[in-house]
């Protein structure tokens, strides 16, 4: 503002969406006697407790917030613990969880846990943090009347994956290109406007309540692709990074920084970044201790290194390893975790050249190194072995390194799944990779969601211990009002928060719960109406995004670069390694033993066998794995030339009954939120239109052959 600004230029931004928190929300603890019982509290260097022990003064400050908040706008009271209240929440840090032994860096599990026991319909929820309490409030606030309804229980509850973080693809200065947030469809970063931390950090603060109210707790603030200016985050500028994690706080979120592999000579002058430097060390070990000095429960740092021209330990004859265990050196004293991404391919490849396979790389940089990782580093891997694609198999990575700690990474940000145009609801997406068993769907051994946990097949004592590497995603928000973008986008960060606590939830489930809050009347309930809706709307409707895009796991077909809409063969012949090899005669990629890239060999039996043959493969991954006539008869009794026709069509069906069923609400859900998701549907309902016309068009053209049901192609 300049000193020249009358009070009627001043701007008054709208409060930002409620989400899944609105205040209708809190009625059932709301109306209540609720009490906080806290021991003293002692305040460890300055208020913020070590790692794993947060019973800071500030979580229980924000607890007695939210209680207060929710009785004053209910009509409830806050009582003394003594006073018989219907709801105790319980500070206790001598309880602990059954398991609660000792863990190594960044296994903080035991100390997320809380207990819910319920007699005569009084409620009592201990916990041996703040934060767990805390995450014990909000489950309760989840729960609404069935929290104090029901026979008496005694339930605990601890998440199934320790590291739960979300990923902010955020730059500090607009990216020429990629904009304030890299493959953001939210408008602006929270943290960041002007080239610069934001001097109002109070967005953050609800974000964090957001996320807690899911239970995730960590959070990485800057974009894996560090660019000059967000190098400097680590040093210069971290006591705007301090004043973010001060922000992330009071809700038990602890941030992670994304750091360049090339710190040490673009930041520390040193002339090389060779991880096994004596001077390299010494300078990351002291850009650590500075970063811990001034957040002591600063989380850890994530690298993207070796990919897409981030620099990596490949210039000095290393290997990642090599690379990831140096930064664990540096960050071991600390308590902290260095996630290193296993995102690490060729990206110049020659598209004349069939026997180079992208969805070999991952594998083939890392499946190698397994056991050779410090035991605080994660190695994050994409769920599919090509880049978080509508439909892709799971990736082999996570079947291959029973020695390491692996991450599963996701994407809300729906880059590649209609970029929050397209309501697409990806939680069962997620579902099926976290549910993939890499011994076999049908011999009950461990899935991914146990690989992650730490309880994969045969993993390393020190991967048990540890319990597992645990779940990152990119996340969908920016500063947007409905900080999605689409509003229904909002779920699918929701259901990324609830799968990461307990990946067994079922997706229409979850989907239920977010709909209960987050269009809670003022009594606290849903209307029926608008219940069932948002389930027509939602729940199937990854499925139907993926019926009238690529089909059958082929994958991309996007425009390139920004990657919205289609275009077949737009990244046909680039250097990026995603080809669909279409000719006259047929379509896909060659993946076998037999004949192609050998792919289908990175996964254990029996996968290696069922993609490898075409009689086994999955119709939806056939495209993926075989090259295969336009003829080929798919399980399902079509062709495939036919199949693209009729989901294509029947797809585009779909999005009209989805606009229809959406606008049948009208009334019943707030103008502001049924405007934005009108807007949005009529895009997604042209945009599906489009895909349509031009894949129907191109396989007809390609293919020569008609459809079987004489619809409109062009
Ligand atoms: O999907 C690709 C995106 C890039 C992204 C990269 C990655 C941050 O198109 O924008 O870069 O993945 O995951 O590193």
């Amino acid at each position: 503002m300049t000193d020249e600004t009358t009070s009627s230029e001043i701007v008054v931004e709208p409060a930002p969406h409620a989400a899944w928190l609105p205040d209708c929300a809190l009625a059932a603890p709301g109306r209540r006697r609720l009490a906080v019982r806290v021991p003293d509290v002692s305040e460890p260097r300055g208020g913020i407790a070590p790692p794993g022990s947060d019973n800071s003064r500030e979580v229980v400050a924000t607890l007695q917030g939210e209680v207060e908040h929710a009785t004053t706008t209910h009509g409830g009271a806050v009582v003394d613990p003594d006073a018989s209240p219907d709801l105790l929440l319980a500070l206790s840090p001598e309880w602990s969880a059954p398991d609660g032994g000792t863990a190594p860096s960044g296994a903080d599990d035991s100390s997320s846990e809380f207990r819910l026991a319920r007699a005569g319909g009084r409620v009592t929820v201990t916990a041996a943090t703040a934060t767990a309490l805390l995450h014990g409030w909000f489950h309760v606030v989840r729960l609404g009347e069935a929290a104090f309804a029901g026979p008496d229980a005694d339930e605990r509850h601890a998440p199934a994956l320790t590291l739960r973080v979300l990923d902010h693809w955020d730059n500090v200065d607009v990216h020429p290109v990629m904009g304030q947030v890299e493959r953001g469809y939210s408008g602006g970063s929270i943290f960041y406007a002007e080239g610069r931390v934001r001097d109002d950090l109070s967005r953050v603060t609800t974000y964090a309540r957001l996320l807690a109210a899911t239970g995730i707790d960590r959070v990485c603030i800057n974009n894996v692709n560090v660019h000059a200016r967000e190098a400097r985050l680590l040093t210069d500028d971290l006591p705007d990074v301090a004043r973010i994690a001060a922000a992330l706080r009071p809700y038990g979120v602890r941030a992670h920084l994304a750091v360049s592999f090339a710190a040490p000579m673009t930041l520390g002058g040193l002339p090389t970044s060779d991880p096994l430097d004596d001077d390299v060390r010494a300078w990351w070990r002291a850009a650590a201790d500075r970063v811990w000095a001034t957040i002591p429960d600063f989380g850890g740092f994530v690298v993207k290194a070796d990919s897409e021209g981030q620099p990596g330990p490949f210039a000095y004859g290393r290997d990642h390893a090599d690379g990831a265990n140096l930064l664990a050196d540096a960050v071991a004293p600390h308590g902290g975790v260095v996630h290193w991404r296993a995102f690490v391919y060729d990206h110049t490849q020659d598209w004349r050249d069939r026997s180079t396979d992208r969805a070999r790389a991952a594998y083939d940089h890392f499946a190698p190194l397994d056991g050779r990782f410090a035991e605080n580093v994660v190695v994050q891997v994409k769920h599919g072995p090509m880049d978080f694609q509508t439909r892709e198999p799971v990736s082999p990575v996570l079947a291959a390194m029973p020695r390491t700690r692996l991450a599963l990474e996701l994407q809300v940000t729906q880059e590649y799944t209609g970029q929050q145009r397209h309501a697409c609801y990806l939680a069962p997406w997620w579902s099926e990779n976290l549910g993939f068993r890499p011994s076999g769907e049908g011999d009950g051994g461990p899935a991914v969601r146990d690989v992650v946990a730490g309880r994969g097949p045969d993993p390393s004592a020190a991967v048990a211990t540890a319990r597992g590497g645990g779940i990152a995603a990119v996340a969908n928000v920016g500063d947007d009002r409905f900080w999605t973008g689409h509003p229904l986008a909002q779920a699918n960060l929701y259901a990324f928060g609830r799968l990461a606590w307990d990946p067994t939830l079922d997706p229409a489930a979850i989907l239920d719960e977010w709909v209960g809050l987050t269009f809670a009347g003022p009594d606290g309930t849903v209307d029926a109406r608008v219940r069932e809706v948002l389930h027509a709307v939602l729940d199937d409707s990854w499925r139907t995004y993926e019926s009238y895009t690529a089909p059958l796991g082929v994958g991309f077909m996007v425009r390139p670069g920004h990657h919205y809409g289609p275009d077949v063969d737009g990244y046909e012949y680039t250097p990026w390694g995603t080809y669909h090899f279409a000719d006259r005669d047929g379509i896909g990629v060659d993946r076998t033993r037999a004949t192609g890239t050998g792919f289908t060999g990175q996964y254990p039996a029996p996968w290696r066998d069922v993609y490898e043959d075409l009689a086994t493969c999955p119709d939806e991954l056939v495209l993926f794995f075989h090259h295969v006539p336009y003829s080929h008869v798919l399980h399902s009794g079509v062709t495939v030339v036919q199949h693209v026709y009729d989901t294509h069509f029947a797809g585009v069906e779909r999005v009209r009954d989805t606009v229809a069923a959406w606008e049948s609400l009208a009334g019943l859900v707030p103008d502001d939120v049924d405007a934005r998701v009108r807007e949005r549907l009529a895009e997604q309902l042209r945009s599906a239109t489009e895909w349509r016309d031009q894949l129907n068009t191109y396989f007809v053209r390609k293919s020569g052959v008609p459809d079987a049901h004489g619809r409109t192609i062009y």
